[in-house]
């Protein structure tokens, strides 16, 4: 039989904490700094569940002198009276015994839990000493340990108005031998993370190991609405208002908030019980079918497809989207490389019926952002469309006969990506000024005419059809959409030369815009630069000098006197293949800007501003950018 007295399991309490001390990597991951604030979670955690049982408003975490935590919380405090069978007060049990909190008895389960969920107990287990401090029953209680073995018994200290509990300890540095130093950025942003995820917790935390104390507290009344409202803070939001749906079936709660911005990127964030799913789970599968079944419905019962056949993928209904799925589960399956995935399949099918009844209601009741969401989805369905026909169009075995058309690329001798430059030039008398002028053994020409890219009318869509446009995809060589290759790119530099006029910064931005969308690879590689053709010839006698915008202009005229004939370019076309090379292409003069991330978001927006359906930000643009271009910037 088995024998339950007090002794033997006192015994396992201790044989289990030796464990702890032996084999603490097995309970906190590892004894690095990782380990180290593992310990800070595990007591935070408990706080946690007793603020999510609706008992605690206000948790504490100070990082005192000498790197001691000081974990407060306002709760009922840790249960004072013996246990039944162990005959020992409940607070010993929570840090002596390993797993205490009931965390595999479906009735009262932990929510908060860490990586392991260890609990208090290991905590204890790995400190040099660990002092608990409860009031409760007006009374203050006190228990301390060292190495995780009880050093005074739970005993009164006095008197108490309120109720909670505080938990002070020191790390082991036998154990955490590699750093005892508490990272207070890394414990400032769990917590903000912690406020997030369950509102109405005012959650603080104080630095007092220097001088002056730093701290930071946080209480969010908007829970996960306030988390998408704080990432989406310096962006430009396609509705003002976070969406926002809860509910609870099956004992499993689920928060979902989201909100549009005009980017083209995801931004979804899954939690479970607080943790952070990095790699997805069902909770997201459910999220996405939701996401996908009820804008496609929403956009066949309104007809906003062109074709009977059409509908939305997935990643489109995603472009831009931020949003946090919260949900709290009894008892979680972790799956996945690194544990953080969500396996419970009922989680899908509860996830999915708590976001469709409120998807639904929300497009009902919200006919306006409805129509700004659906805006944003058709566009990336219909770029993704264009990608996919320009994918086929390219993939052909014998491109040039089977578009029937021959490309006007006049290609370099040289064969190495690396030493090998395109340049797309705007008009075909500058593309043949370029040919003739351009050093045939390393640069490539390919013009493209301005008439038939005519931005204004056109779009993107519409773009990845055109036949020059495809020819350019060709020159590339880099494929697109799925097949996309960067190391298949046949040129290192790929230059854009156009007019430094309004049509010439039309057919950039397009350009830009073109590959921002398809070709994103090749602006993170640096791979696109813009070639900048001067705007004046400055002449005294034999003496040429070309200027690139009106103050250089001014310069040379000082420099060279004002007798000196001057000729503006109003193309490129004006130029002769010997004036192109001087000025636009010979590598040691020439002047090129590598465009970065940044201006092809920049003219992604130009570019969605010049399609748009509003007149007037077109007007205004074409009308500054006439301006500009006459004074582009070298
Ligand atoms: C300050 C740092 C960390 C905590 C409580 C409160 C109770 C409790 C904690 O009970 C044992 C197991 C399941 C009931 C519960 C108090 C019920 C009544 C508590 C904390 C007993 C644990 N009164 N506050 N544990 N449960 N705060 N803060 O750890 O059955 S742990």
């Amino acid at each position: 039989m088995e024998n339950r007295n007090y002794d033997s399991a006192n015994l396992q309490v201790l044989e289990g904490l030796e464990a702890v001390r032996k084999r603490p990597g097995m309970y906190i991951g590892s004894t690095g700094p990782r380990g180290l604030h593992h310990l800070v979670w595990e007591i935070i955690d408990n706080a946690i569940d007793e603020a999510l049982a609706g008992y605690c408003s206000e948790i504490l975490l100070e990082i005192l002198p000498e790197n001691i935590i000081r974990i407060t919380d306002n709760g009922r405090g840790m249960p004072v009276d013996l246990h039944p069978k162990l005959q020992i007060s409940g607070v010993e049990v929570i840090f002596t015994v390993l797993h205490a909190g009931g965390k595999f008895d479906g009735t009262n389960y932990k929510v908060a839990g860490g990586l392991h969920g260890v609990g208090a107990s290991v905590v204890n287990a790995l400190s040099e000493w660990l002092q608990v401090s409860i009031s409760r029953n007006g009374k203050q209680y006190e228990m301390s340990f060292e190495y995780g073995k009880p050093k005074e018994n739970l005993k009164e200290v006095g008197t108490s108005n309120g109720t909670g509990s505080v938990v002070t300890f020191k790390a082991d540095g036998s154990i955490f031998t590699e750093t005892t130093e508490y990272d207070y950025e890394l414990l400032r942003n769990r917590l903000q993370q912690l406020a997030f995820l369950n509102r109405n917790i005012k959650i603080s935390i104080a630095d007092r190991r220097a001088e002056e104390a730093v701290e930071n507290s946080y209480l969010y009344e908007g829970g996960v609405i306030e988390y998408v409202a704080y990432l989406n803070e310096n962006k430009d939001n396609l509705h003002p208002k976070v969406i926002f749906f809860e509910g609870e079936i099956e004992n499993i709660t689920v928060e979902i908030a989201m909100q549009y911005n005009d980017t083209y990127l995801p931004n979804i964030y899954s939690f479970t019980n607080n943790i952070p799913t990095h790699e997805g789970g069902t909770h997201e599968e459910g999220f996405r079918m939701t996401m996908t079944r009820v804008l496609n419905s929403y956009a066949k019962t309104n007809n906003l497809f062109k074709n009977k056949e059409d509908s939305f993928q997935g990643e489109d209904t995603r472009e831009g989207l931020t949003a946090i799925i919260s949900v709290k589960h009894p008892n979680p399956q972790f799956e996945g490389q690194t544990k953080t995935k969500l396996g419970n399949t009922e989680v899908r099918r509860i996830v999915s019926q708590i976001m469709g009844d409120g998807l639904d209601r929300f497009f009902l009741e919200n006919p306006n952002e409805a129509k700004m969401i659906i805006e944003k989805v058709l566009l990336a369905s219909r770029a993704r469309l264009a990608a996919k026909k320009a994918r086929e169009a390219t993939r052909r075995k014998s491109p040039l006969d089977a578009l029937g058309f021959a490309s006007k690329l006049a290609d370099c001798r040289c064969k190495d990506p690396k030493l090998s430059e395109i340049y797309i030039v705007e008009g075909d008398s500058a593309g043949g000024s370029a040919k003739s002028g351009r050093e045939s053994e390393f640069q490539a020409i390919l013009p493209l005419r301005g008439k038939v890219l005519n931005v204004e009318k056109a779009r993107l869509d519409k773009m990845l059809s055109n036949k020059e446009i495809l020819s350019m995809i060709q020159a590339f060589g880099t494929g697109i959409g799925e097949e996309f290759d960067i190391n298949n790119l046949r040129y290192h530099k790929i230059l854009i030369m156009t007019d430094a006029d309004v049509d010439g910064a039309h057919i950039r931005t397009l350009l830009l815009t073109l590959f921002f969308r398809f070709f994103r690879p090749l602006i993170e590689s640096g791979y696109i630069y813009i070639a900048c053709p001067p705007l004046y010839k400055v002449q005294a006698g034999k003496k040429i000098e070309y200027a690139y915008n009106d103050e250089q202009l001014k310069v040379l005229l000082a420099e060279m006197g004002a007798r000196s004939q001057i000729q503006r370019y109003k193309g490129l076309g004006e130029m002769n293949a010997e004036q192109l090379w001087e000025t636009t292409m010979d590598p040691s003069i020439r002047t090129i800007m590598q465009v970065t991330l940044e201006d092809a978001i920049e003219a992604d927006k130009v570019f969605n501003m010049l399609m748009g359906d509003e007149v007037e930000p077109r007007k205004h643009f074409i009308q500054e950018n006439a301006l500009k271009a006459s004074n582009i910037d070298v």
